[in-house]
């Protein structure tokens, strides 16, 4: 006799085996052997692929077969034989990028590199700022206001006093969201003024993460109770750009992306080519020099 499948979604995984949401409830399961079959360069499942599986006895079951997945968020693993394709998360509808306004002081540079890195692969972002009791209202939106004229809305919060988590709740309801950000910015203090324990939750997680077990390290869903999930993805700085070509950079700067078409030179590095629309645009002050430099940064391969 068949036995049934049933859809399901990864929401963890763990050391081989996956916790496996149905509608009838969790079930912990492996993957069936022919899935693992054949050479490998990645994961075959990871949390945020939606699967169906089959029961095999209580509260367990096996993994029948995984579908395409629509997007991933990718870590490229160097290995003895090869470099291996570790998705931190499959799936995933949106980025959520937590700064603070100060303590510790942002650091544009940096959320730079995450909205190419969502851009490369296709992720709507969403910029917190948070910690705005810091600084005030009016030099918070100093710092991130110019975000959303090139296409990434910034939702000014506090997570003490509460101000913006109803803003970040509806962003995050019925959504998978990856929440990346640097340490010390109030990322678990605002999934708990969310939702309370969810924060703790997560940082268990990212806490394994951070001390380097990356290889062994429990990836999971936080479900949000009127639907939707989080996940933790600390290892976004290391999501490099590894295929990204210097040529295609301009693409994941939407403000640059229209102007490039307008320089002189088709091959033109935005650098210091005559004729240079980038540069022209930066000069004129319609595009920022701190963007411009980030894109030169990112372009000569920095960090
Ligand atoms: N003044 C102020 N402090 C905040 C705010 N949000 C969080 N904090 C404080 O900032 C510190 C760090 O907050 P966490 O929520 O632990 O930050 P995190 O981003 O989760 O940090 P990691 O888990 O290390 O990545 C804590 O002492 C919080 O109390 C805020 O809106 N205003
Ligand atoms: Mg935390
Ligand atoms: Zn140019």
């Amino acid at each position: 006799m068949l036995t049934e499948e049933i859809s399901g979604l990864i929401i963890r995984s763990q050391s081989g085996f996956f916790a496996v949401q149905t509608a009838n409830g969790e079930l912990t399961c492996h993957l069936r052997g022919r899935l693992k079959q054949g050479k490998h360069v990645g994961d075959i499942a990871a949390v945020g692929d939606r699967v169906l599986v089959t029961r095999q006895s209580e509260g367990m079951g096996s993994i029948e077969s995984i579908e395409p997945r629509s997007k991933a968020l990718v870590r490229l693993d160097p290995r003895p034989q090869g470099v291996y394709q570790q998705v931190i998360l499959a799936n995933p509808d949106q980025a959520v990028f937590v700064f603070a306004c100060a303590r510790p002081e942002p650091h544009l540079r940096m959320l730079d590199r995450y909205l190419v890195i969502a851009g490369r692969q296709g992720l709507p972002a969403v910029i917190v700022a948070n910690k705005i009791d810091l600084v005030g209202r009016e030099q918070a939106v100093e710092k991130f206001g110019f975000y959303p004229e090139i296409g990434y809305p910034v939702i000014y919060a506090c997570a003490k006093s509460g101000e913006g988590t109803d803003e970040l709740h509806q962003l995050l309801k019925g959504k998978i969201s990856a929440l990346a950000g640097p340490s010390g910015v109030g990322k678990s203090s605002l999934l708990n003024a969310i939702q309370p324990g969810l924060g703790l939750a997560v940082n268990e997680i990212s806490e394994a993460f951070q001390k380097g077990r990356h290889t062994t390290t429990v990836r999971q869903l936080f479900p949000l109770k009127d639907g939707g999930y989080v996940a933790d993805t600390p290892g976004m700085r290391s999501l490099a750009l590894w295929d990204t070509e210097p040529e295609e950079l301009d693409g994941y700067f939407p403000e640059l992306a229209p102007l490039v078409a307008h320089c002189q030179f088709s091959d033109c590095n935005h650098k210091t080519e005559p004729g240079c629309a980038v540069r022209a645009a930066v000069e004129a002050g319609t595009v920022r020099p701190e963007r411009y430099d980030s894109y030169l940064r990112l372009r000569a391969g920095e960090e």
